[in-house]
């Protein structure tokens, strides 16, 4: 993609209302911008990100079994009703009237609609287990929506909805899901650790949520340092993994137990902040139950299938992703999810020598690169390059450039090298 071309209206100045890193490096980049209180357009550089961390969590679910489908944004009140919820919910609902005067509502999530979807489709054990999810939108009128996408009030989320005959059925799916999850955060490139929760609006009585470490977090949290070597990868078997996952000592300050902390060494405790960006929950037949969701068991007797749902917040983890790899001069983009995979830097816009390599890395790095193109000084294209995060900058001078050369730097290290451009390419590419 040319700069020149493209819609990423980046800012010089440090917007005014944005409080944390995350925000402020989104408005600068021209990754986001504020069209209400808590709800983002997504420009295209955003965009890219966002769909990119979309198709990672897209494939870990698929690869665990879960099918994808797509359920509206729109419920209506009457769904609600049945599990008693639309009372309960409170404020955060945000409820709407049609030209009818029927009751509707923005989803804030799906426990009760995937139910009714179930109801009406399945009849026998036969039909179970399954699992399935959606990536959609949500609306939750938070009271206090802040920190950019890390709290808005539209939000994109992937939920998944499990459902068992009986509780051994349901907690593989439990472990099945949370083995999915250490998979996406490690393929998107960030430490998350799984740490005992509450249940909280979803209900039930077994959840975990998921931490991004970063000193912004809104959560104290409390973990042995085994998490941070990546021994708790979870190859082999599920089991072995959920119960390395579930007996290394992990707690947001909500759970934190000081017996438990002082039998850790001292060398291995650690303390931080944490950011959540997903959460799972088993809470059995809280749904199936309240919303006559049975099935006709092999003995002829209705089954009230066991349930569980699991969120992560695609649109959150943007945010978070930001907040645990930046520096001064920007974003630090980890490889799979940053929206450029390189930019390429033409020093000087106009000559013959430069715009050749450019033009012919551009077309080699296809879509994933973004040329700078623009007549800048280039200093200025450093800076743009450095505050957009981009894991490569390809930059061509006329100097490099007379001899067939590139400098090649790499965002996260700072690393510089001089290469030729196959080099170069099969470095980005390799
Ligand atoms: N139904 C369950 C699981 S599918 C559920 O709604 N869980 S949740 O409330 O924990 O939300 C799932 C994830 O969505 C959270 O872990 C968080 O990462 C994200 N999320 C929740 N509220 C917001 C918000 N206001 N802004 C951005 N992301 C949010």
């Amino acid at each position: 993609m040319r700069l020149s071309a493209s819609l990423i209206p980046t800012l010089k100045e440090t917007p005014a209302d944005a409080q944390i890193a995350s925000h402020r490096l989104m408005l600068r980049a021209g990754l986001v911008r504020q069209m209400a209180s808590g709800i983002y357009a997504w420009l295209p550089a955003g965009h890219r990100v966002l769909t990119k961390i979309a198709q990672i969590v897209r494939e870990e679910q698929d690869a665990a079994g879960v099918q994808e489908l797509l359920m509206p944004t729109i419920q209506s009140a009457e769904l609600w009703r049945e599990s008693g919820r639309y009372d309960a919910y409170g404020k955060e609902m945000l409820r709407i009237t049609d030209r009818h005067e029927r009751e509707l509502l923005y989803g804030p999530t799906n426990e009760e609609m995937i139910t009714a979807i179930m109801r009406d489709s399945v009849r026998s054990y036969r039909d179970l287990p399954q699992m399935l999810y959606h990536i959609q939108w949500k609306f939750r009128d938070e009271v206090r929506p802040r920190f950019g996408v890390l709290r808005g009030r539209e939000f994109l989320m992937k939920d998944a909805y499990s459902f068992d005959l009986d509780y051994a059925g349901a907690l593989i799916a439990y472990k099945k899901m949370m083995l999915a999850y250490m998979r996406t955060f490690q393929r998107i490139g960030v430490t998350a650790i799984p740490m005992r929760a509450d249940t909280g609006q979803i209900g039930g009585d077994l959840s975990h949520e998921f931490h991004v470490l970063a000193p912004t977090g809104e959560s104290g949290v409390f973990y042995d340092s085994a998490f941070e070597a990546g021994d708790a990868r979870g190859a082999g078997d599920l089991d072995a993994f959920y119960e390395q996952m579930t007996t290394i000592y992990a707690a947001t300050d909500e759970k934190h137990d000081l017996n438990a902390w002082a039998a850790i060494p001292d060398e291995r405790k650690r303390e931080g902040r944490g950011i959540e960006v997903g959460q799972i929950f088993y809470f059995g037949k809280k749904y199936s139950e309240t919303m006559d969701f049975g099935v006709i068991g092999p003995d002829g007797a209705k089954i009230f299938p066991e349930m569980g749902s699991y969120g992560i917040g695609v649109s959150r983890l943007v945010g978070a992703i930001i907040e645990a790899r930046h520096d001064e001069a920007g974003i630090i983009w980890p490889d799979a999810v940053a929206p450029f995979r390189a930019a390429i830097l033409n020093l000087r816009q106009g000559d013959a020598a430069t715009g050749a390599i450019c033009e012919a890395l551009h077309d080699k790095l296809g879509a994933d690169a973004l040329y700078d193109d623009r007549d800048e000084r280039a200093g200025a294209k450093f800076a743009e390059a450095d505050l957009m995060g981009h894991p490569w900058q390809i930059i061509v001078g006329p100097r490099g450039a007379a001899n067939g050369q590139v400098e090649l730097k790499r965002r996260a290290t700072g690393e510089r090298a001089d290469l030729s451009v196959e080099d170069a390419l099969a470095r980005i590419l390799g």
